[in-house]
């Protein structure tokens, strides 16, 4: 008979090596959640149906293996055991075996790649685009800009950042790229990913059959920010993306002389245009302002704020530009209303104006751009993002009550 205490003992050991477990636990159940914008597992279009019919049965296929090859090792682990027996007599050679454990692994993987590289090549296609993006990444944000396409409406060039933009039951081209270090554009729902190399173009297939909106982030690691530079794909209807266009398209709305959004906007002459574009914002003197950022930004590029306030994200979509509530309006709308409700823009009820205010009021501690400030030096007084610019609380005011104006 084994008294309680020395079960105890003989137990401790096993659980101590057994502590983990409720960690496995809650990783399993992690996997459980049912509010997962970036589930690898619940396509949305096309491209990401062909990445999961290839990827489930293959983790099928493997998760058997896996059973068997555990198994088989548990098994012998048990059955053969130390229990002070002679070491067995020692053998070599077994032709049939041998040759069949090669045979059967040897023809399971030449299945796996013959569906693989078909899918492979399915994905890369793109003799068919109907639409074309141009993709560029930088620390720590998205830049999209399209180019001419007049059958889509696009007779101007329209850039923009953060929110990608696209049509529904379009094959959209993403032709990516980045000014600075390697980033990884994915939006799991969507595609695979792709990453964006500076130097190179890198092509990559985006399809959504609904309008929505399409959660991605960064998958490359590219520096101290690299977990808050996201992106959202915007899928909106084809009636729909044709007045986005419109939209992004129509002129400059100069603010009305005496309020404070045209105070806002000499703020902003003074302030922002050195990095930041407006199309179409034109100096005290008549002149058109045009951004320089190259001179100030390591990447060479700010986003273009002409139609901020039709985006509902800023910074990396790192932050939301409306309230929780006129957010949570956008993004729960049925398929039918999203569409108007996300081209209605930020209206003044709707501004998120802490988390704008504070960003206007010091970036870098929004979003940490240094890690050492000592950089800042060594990089030649480039900015790596936006810079703290000592702004008093009347200008921020005034800023705010101008960035409202562009949509
Ligand atoms: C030295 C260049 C520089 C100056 C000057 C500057 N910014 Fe920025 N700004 C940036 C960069 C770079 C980003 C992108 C940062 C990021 O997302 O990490 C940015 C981001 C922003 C964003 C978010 C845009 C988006 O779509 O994500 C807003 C809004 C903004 N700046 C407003 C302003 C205003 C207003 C001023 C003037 C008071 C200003 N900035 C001055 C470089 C600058
Ligand atoms: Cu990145």
């Amino acid at each position: 008979m084994v008294s309680a205490g020395q079960m105890v003992n003989r137990l401790t050991p096993v659980l101590r090596r057994l502590k983990f477990l409720p960690l496995v636990g809650f990783v399993a159940l992690a996997g459980c959640a049912s509010n997962a914008p970036q589930d690898t597992w619940a396509p949305e279009g096309p491209n990401a149906q062909m990445i999961d019919d290839l990827q489930k049965p293959i983790f099928a296929v493997a998760g058997i293996v896996g059973l068997i090859v555990f198994g088989a090792i548990a098994f012998a682990m048990y059955k053969f055991r130390d229990r002070g027996q002679p070491i067995p007599e020692q053998t070599h050679g077994k032709p049939v075996l041998e040759i069949t454990l090669t045979i059967i692994p040897a023809l399971i993987l030449t299945v796996i790649g013959v569906f693989t590289v078909r899918t492979v090549f399915d994905l890369a296609k793109t003799s068919d685009t109907e639409m074309v993006i141009n993709v560029t990444g930088q620390q720590w944000w998205w830049e999209y800009d399209y180019p001419v396409q007049e059958e889509l409406g696009i007779t101007k060039p329209i850039i923009t950042s953060g929110q990608l933009v696209f049509p529904v039951g379009t094959k959209v081209m993403l032709r990516q790229t980045s000014r600075d270090v390697i980033h990884s554009y994915w939006i799991p729902k969507l595609n695979g990913k792709r990453d964006a190399v500076p130097g190179r173009v890198h092509l990559n297939r985006l399809e959504a059959d609904q309008p929505g909106i399409y959660a991605g982030q960064c998958t490359e690691f590219c520096g101290l920010s690299h977990a808050n530079m996201r992106m959202e794909a915007v899928a909106l209807s084809k009636e729909d993306f044709a007045k986005w266009v419109d939209q992004q398209l129509a002129d400059y709305q100069a603010p009305a002389e005496g309020t404070l959004a045209k105070e806002g906007e000499t703020v902003f002459l003074n302030q922002c245009v050195r990095c930041h574009q407006v199309n179409g914002l034109k100096r005290a003197d008549g002149t058109p302002a045009i951004a320089a950022p190259d001179e100030n930004v390591v990447s060479g590029a700010a986003p273009n704020l002409s139609k901020l306030m039709t985006r509902n994200t800023f910074a990396g979509a790192m932050f939301d530009l409306v309230t929780p509530e006129c957010r949570a309006d956008v993004w729960d709308a049925s398929r039918e209303t999203f569409g108007e409700k996300y081209l209605a823009g930020v209206s003044e009820e709707c501004l998120n104006q802490t988390d704008l205010r504070s960003w206007l009021r010091n970036a870098p501690e929004m979003k940490p751009m240094y890690a050492n400030p000592a950089l800042l030096t060594s990089t030649g007084g480039k900015y790596r993002g936006m810079p703290y610019l000592a702004l008093s609380e009347n200008d921020i005011e005034k800023l705010v009550a101008y960035l409202l104006t562009l949509k």
